[in-house]
């Protein structure tokens, strides 16, 4: 079984997570979405509208997406991959070359992003302008 794992915030869910995860999904047989905590998005400077335990069961509602794990530091990563047999490492390209060095654990690919969207995006549309990201 070709296992994939891929990061992320994924708040106010739009097309462009359900492409990446699609994509992801794609390129194996397992998807295991690493999702960032609360505690974790503080550390991004970023606030998601839902919580994570909404985040985690909104994603966990997706075809693609085979099971969801906490993301809490910047550090796990390899932990992450080596513990859970993964064999490709997928992110946006929006983070090209940012993981690299897990090319000696898995495979990395990188992304295009969908175009046109983003949780930034929605949140200022809705004039949610000055919020806190
Ligand atoms: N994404 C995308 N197209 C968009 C918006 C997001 O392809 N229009 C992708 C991002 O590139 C990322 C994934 O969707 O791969 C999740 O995006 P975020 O929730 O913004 O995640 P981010 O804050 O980039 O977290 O340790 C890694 C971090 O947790 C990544």
């Amino acid at each position: 079984m070709k296992k994939v794992i891929t990061y992320g915030t994924f708040d106010l869910l739009h097309v462009g997570h359900i492409n990446i995860l699609r994509r992801a999904k794609e390129l194996g047989d397992y998807l295991l979405v690493v999702l960032s905590t609360d505690e974790f998005n503080a550390i991004k400077h970023k606030k998601a509208y839902y919580s994570y335990e909404d985040r985690k069961q909104i994603l966990e509602a997706i075809r693609y997406v085979d099971e969801v794990i906490p993301e809490n530091t910047w550090e796990q990563k390899i932990s992450d991959v080596v513990d859970n047999d993964i064999d490709v490492f997928v992110m946006g390209h929006d983070w090209e070359g940012k993981f690299d060095f897990l090319k000696d654990y898995c495979e990395v690919v990188y992304l295009p992003r969908t175009e046109g969207i983003s949780t930034s995006k929605i949140k200022n549309d809705l004039g949610l302008k000055g919020q806190k990201k």
